[in-house]
C-alpha cells in the first residue's frame, strides 16, 4: 500500500510548488545572504564572559527573523489542517456550466483543501463543538477556483453586516477571554435569543454534526446558492455538496471532551496518518441544480443562507471525486498562508444576490491584506495560479514578480494595448447579466422572515438518539450560561422549533416550561440524519489489549482480517516495547493504559494472555467500561472474555464473544462497520 501511495505522490504534485521547495538536509549553514557561517551556538562577545557585540550580524539576523515569525491568526477558522489532492469530474457538466475543470472526465485538477474549526484560536483542541470549515482551492487552467465551504449547510445570519456581531458573540468573552473554543457562555446565547434567524444553524451546532469523528467523515456544503452558466449563456441555480466516501460520522460528547485533553490534535493526526498510510480520503462532489424559472418555487427564499434545499425535493447529483493524497511539506508555508476567497471563480461559475455571499466577496481579500501583509499574497506559492497571469498591478510589500518593460497601464499603444482583455470566446470572464432593479433600502425581504420551519424540519429528521444528543447539547451549553433571563429566552425561542425539545431542556436547566410554542411543520428530510449515512469498517481504529502468553495463531488470524478490511489495530499492553505470544510471536506495543484512552478508539478487541497483573486487569476493565458507555463494538476471544464479565457487558448488543476465530472475525468486523450500538444502556 505504501509503495502505491509513493508512486501516486509523484504523479499528483502541483508542479509549481516544486520550484519553491528547499531541502536543507546535508547542506552547510548560511545567513540569509548566503554567507557560510563557521559558528552557530555562540554569539560574538568581547571576551569569553563579556557582553555580546552589536557587530554580530548573524546573531541579529537570527533573532530578528525569529521575533517576526508569527502572523495574525485568522479571525475565524484560525485552527486548521490541510492536504493536497486532485479532483476529477465523472461526466461533462457542459449542459450546465462552461467551467473547464468540470468538462473532461479524464482530466485531473490539482487541489488544496483546508479543514478548520471556526471559533477557537490556532492552538485550540480539534474536537470542540463547532462548525468545521472545508475550503477547497482548485488550481484550474482558467485560474484558481475556491469553494469555501462548511460542514453545515446553513449559517447563523442572513446578512453579512451581522458577521462581526455573531463572531464577537461566539468568541471568548472580551473582558476575561473565557471560554476558549466554546459557545457555552452567556454572550453567545444572548446573541442567539435576540437574533432568531440563527435557530436553524443552532440546531445543527447542537447536533452530532458539530463533533465529527474525522475530517474524512464530514460532509461539506457551499451554503449559498451559486450560479452555473453554460456556453450558451443559460444560467442555473446551484448548491454544492461534498459527500465523504466513508460516510458522515461523529463521536459522542464525552469522547469529544476527553480527546480534547488526551489528544488535542486528534483530527490533524487522523488526516495526516490516513494520507501517510495511503488510505486516501475521498469525497464526491454533488450539485443540486435548479432552473432559473424555479427561483420562487419554494416556501423559503433560495437567497436565504439560513435555508437548505431538502435533498428529497431537489436531488443531489454526484458529479466528481476529490482525493486527498499528499500531506504538506511545511505547515506555515502552505496551510497557514493559503488564502481562500469565495470570489475566486472561473468562467461558468457565478454569484447570486444572497446578502451573506455578497458580504463574503468583500471580506476575504480584506482579511488577507492584514494577515499576509499586503496585496501580493497571490504570489505566495500555495496561492499562485498554475496558469499564467498578467495585468498592470504593480509593487506593494513583498512583490516577487519582476515585471519587465515600462508599460504598466491600460489602455496603451506602446505595448500594443496588452495585456489585453480576453473575449468570452478566449476565456474572458463575464458576469451573468442578471436583471436587477429596486430602491436603495436597508431592509430584508419578507421571504427571509420564517426562522423556524427548517429548524423544525431538521429536528423532525433526527432519530431518537440524535434528538437525545441535541437535548443534551442544549443542556450542556445553557447549563454554562449564568443569566437566567438568557436561558429562559433561549428555551422560549426553541419552543418554536419543538416542545419535545424545549420542555426537556427547560427541565434540565431549571427554566420555566414554555407556555406556548410547538410547530405545525411535520415534514422530515431523511438525508439529514447521519444514521442514514454510508458505513464501513475501513480506517476504523481498534485497541487490541493483550498480555504476554496470548494465543499467537488466533491473534494473527484476526489481524490478517483487520488488514483485509482496512481496520487499524493498535496494541495496548502492560509496558511499551514488545508483547510475546505463547508460541513466540511478538508485536510492538504502542500504548499502556497511562498513555492512551478508550475515547481514542472505534472499538476494542480483548485478547488477554496467560500473564496476570491485578492493576492491569483493573485498568482493562475500566477501559472496556468506557468504550462500552461510548456505544463502541467490543470483541473478546478466549481469555479476553473474562474481562467482559464486569457489569453484564457480555450480553449486550455490539459485544462479540467467541472462540471460533473465523466466526469471531466476521462478526466483529461487521460490528465495527456498524460503528455504534445506541440501543445499549450505559453501565
Ligand atoms: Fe468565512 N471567513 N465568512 N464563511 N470562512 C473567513 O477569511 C466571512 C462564511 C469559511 O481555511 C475569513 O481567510 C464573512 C460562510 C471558511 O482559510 C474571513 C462571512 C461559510 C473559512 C471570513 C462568512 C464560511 C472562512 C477569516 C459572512 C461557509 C476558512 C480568514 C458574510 C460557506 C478558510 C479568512 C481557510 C474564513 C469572512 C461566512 C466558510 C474573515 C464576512 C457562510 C471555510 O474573511
Amino acid at each position: 500500500m505504501k509503495d502505491d501511495s509513493k508512486s501516486k505522490k509523484k504523479n499528483l504534485k502541483n508542479q509549481q510548488l516544486d520550484y519553491f521547495r528547499v531541502d536543507d538536509k546535508g547542506k552547510k549553514l548560511t545567513t540569509n545572504q548566503g554567507l557560510k557561517m563557521a559558528e552557530d551556538e555562540f554569539s560574538l562577545k568581547a571576551g569569553e564572559r563579556g557582553p555580546t557585540l552589536m557587530e554580530d550580524f548573524h546573531f541579529r539576523e537570527k533573532l530578528t527573523h525569529f521575533d517576526h515569525e508569527r502572523i495574525p491568526e485568522r479571525v475565524v477558522h484560525a485552527r486548521g489542517f490541510a492536504a493536497h489532492g486532485e479532483f476529477q469530474v465523472y461526466q461533462s457538466m457542459a449542459k450546465y456550466t462552461k467551467a473547464k475543470f468540470l468538462q473532461d472526465p479524464t482530466k485531473k485538477t490539482p487541489v488544496f483543501v483546508r479543514f478548520s474549526t471556526v471559533n477557537g484560536s490556532r492552538g485550540s483542541a480539534d474536537t470542540v463543538r463547532d462548525a468545521r470549515g472545508f475550503a477547497t482551492k482548485f488550481y484550474t487552467e482558467e485560474g484558481n477556483y475556491d469553494l469555501v465551504a462548511n460542514n453545515i449547510p446553513v449559517f447563523f445570519i442572513q446578512d453579512g453586516i451581522k458577521f462581526p456581531d455573531v463572531v464577537h458573540a461566539f468568541k471568548p468573552e472580551p473582558h476575561n477571554e473565557i471560554p476558549q473554543a466554546s459557545t457555552a457562555h452567556d454572550t453567545f446565547w444572548d446573541f442567539v435569543a435576540n437574533n432568531q434567524e440563527s435557530a436553524h444553524m443552532i440546531m445543527w451546532i447542537m447536533s452530532d454534526r458539530a463533533i465529527p469523528r474525522s475530517f474524512r467523515m464530514m460532509e461539506g456544503f457551499g451554503v449559498h446558492t451559486f450560479r452555473f452558466v453554460n456556453d450558451q449563456g443559460e444560467a442555473f441555480f446551484v448548491k454544492f455538496h461534498w459527500k465523504p466516501v466513508l460516510g458522515t460520522h461523529s463521536i459522542v460528547w464525552e469522547e469529544a471532551q476527553t480527546i480534547a485533553g488526551k489528544d488535542p490534535d486528534y483530527h490533524r493526526r487522523d488526516l495526516w496518518s490516513a494520507i501517510e498510510r495511503g488510505q486516501f480520503p475521498e469525497y464526491e462532489l454533488g450539485v443540486q441544480i435548479l432552473p432559473e424559472k424555479d427561483e420562487f418555487a419554494f416556501d423559503f427564499d433560495i437567497l436565504d443562507a439560513t435555508k437548505l434545499w431538502p435533498e428529497e425535493d431537489v436531488p443531489v447529483h454526484i458529479i466528481g471525486k476529490l482525493t486527498l493524497n499528499r500531506n504538506v511539506d511545511n505547515f506555515f508555508a502552505e496551510t497557514e498562508q493559503v488564502a481562500f476567497h469565495p470570489g475566486h471563480v472561473v468562467p461558468g461559475i457565478d454569484f447570486t444576490n444572497d446578502p451573506l455571499l455578497q458580504a463574503r466577496l468583500f471580506s476575504y481579500t480584506d482579511t488577507q491584506l492584514l494577515r499576509l501583509g499586503g496585496p501580493n499574497f497571490h504570489e505566495i506559492p500555495i496561492n499562485k495560479p498554475i496558469c499564467p497571469f498578467h495585468n498592470n498591478q504593480r509593487d506593494g510589500f513583498h512583490r516577487q514578480t519582476i515585471n519587465v518593460g515600462r508599460v504598466d497601464y491600460h489602455k496603451n499603444s506602446l505595448a500594443g494595448n496588452t495585456p489585453a482583455p480576453a473575449s468570452p470566446k478566449e476565456g474572458g470572464y463575464t458576469h451573468y447579466e442578471e436583471k436587477v432593479e429596486g430602491r436603495k433600502v436597508r431592509s430584508r425581504s419578507d421571504s427571509f422572515k420564517d426562522h423556524f420551519s427548517q429548524a423544525t424540519l431538521f429536528w423532525n429528521s433526527m432519530t431518537l438518539v440524535e434528538k437525545e444528543h441535541i437535548i443534551d447539547a442544549f443542556t450542556f451549553e445553557l447549563g454554562h450560561v449564568k443569566s437566567e433571563s438568557v436561558r429562559q429566552q433561549v428555551v422560549d425561542m426553541f419552543a418554536n422549533v419543538s416542545l419535545d425539545l424545549a420542555i426537556p431542556v427547560a427541565k434540565n436547566i431549571g427554566a420555566n416550561i414554555p407556555k406556548s410554542g410547538g410547530s405545525t411543520v411535520t415534514k422530515a428530510s431523511p438525508a439529514l440524519s447521519q444514521l442514514n449515512s454510508r458505513k464501513s469498517p475501513a480506517t476504523r481504529k481498534v485497541a487490541v489489549i493483550l498480555t504476554d502468553g496470548f494465543n499467537d495463531a488466533d491473534v494473527t488470524y484476526v489481524l490478517k482480517m483487520f488488514l483485509h478490511y482496512g481496520i487499524l489495530p493498535e496494541f495496548i499492553s502492560e509496558n511499551l516495547g514488545t508483547v510475546t505470544g505463547s508460541s513466540g510471536t511478538t508485536f510492538d506495543v504502542q500504548h499502556n493504559f497511562l498513555t492512551t484512552d478508550a475515547a481514542l478508539y472505534d472499538g476494542v478487541y480483548m485478547v488477554r494472555g496467560s500473564h496476570e497483573n491485578v492493576t492491569f486487569n483493573k485498568d482493562a476493565a475500566s477501559f472496556i467500561k468506557e468504550a462500552f458507555n461510548q456505544y463502541k463494538p467490543i470483541g473478546a476471544t478466549h481469555e479476553g472474555k473474562r474481562w467482559l464479565e464486569v457489569d453484564g457487558i457480555g450480553n449486550s448488543p455490539g459485544v462479540v464473544m467467541a472462540d471460533d476465530m473465523e466466526w469471531f472475525a466476521q462478526a466483529f468486523i461487521q460490528a465495527m462497520a456498524e460503528h455504534r450500538y445506541w440501543q445499549r444502556e450505559k453501565v
